[in-house]
């Protein structure tokens, strides 16, 4: 098999490859004739992202993950893709899905900001999975946040830490 003849067969398989660990946004994106590769990295004419409503829910055992609601506001074709914070050893960005009425979460490298300019973490759906965070933290407590985004913006949030059982409560 020719070298050419094997990169023109490598290319699909490798946006296929891009789809299934990526976000249905990305790949619209993709099949809308650009490229998951060729992401600008400052978005034309961007705002600055904002973040609101940031709260931690913490885990109902100790030691589990917590996990972190927001909204954030930015560009369309900016994208959130990264978040950390000093009080937690790692955090993940996740989707959820319901399967059969099993839900799962998946981990995801970023999340597409749409069209609509709004992207939202909360319970029962899209969220931030904070692994080892620190014992410390109290219902009550803030827990600072860093958000990165792909145009090279990043957002510190202060988010309010409230027990296990806050996401029942509305
Ligand atoms: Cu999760």
């Amino acid at each position: 098999m020719s070298a050419r003849f094997a990169s023109r067969l490598a290319w699909p398989r490798l946006l296929g490859l891009a789809a299934c660990v990526t976000s249905g946004a990305l790949l619209a994106l993709a099949l809308a004739g650009g490229s998951a590769s060729v992401i600008p990295a400052r978005a034309q004419g961007s705002m600055s992202p904002k973040v609101t409503g940031a709260w931690v829910r913490l885990p109902a055992v100790a030691g589990r993950p917590a996990a972190a609601y927001l909204e954030v506001a930015a560009s369309p074709g900016d994208a959130l893709v990264g978040a950390k914070s000093p009080q937690a050893g790692r955090i993940e960005m996740h989707t959820m899905t319901n399967a059969d009425g099993v839900m799962r979460m998946r981990a995801e490298p970023r999340f597409e900001v749409p069209g609509s300019g709004r992207l939202s973490f909360a319970p029962g759906g899209a969220h931030l999975m904070l692994f080892d965070l620190a014992a410390s933290v109290k219902p009550g407590d803030r827990v600072p946040i860093e958000l990165s985004f792909a145009s090279g913006a990043k957002v510190m949030v202060s988010a309010e830490a409230r027990a296990a059982g806050a996401s029942h409560q509305h």
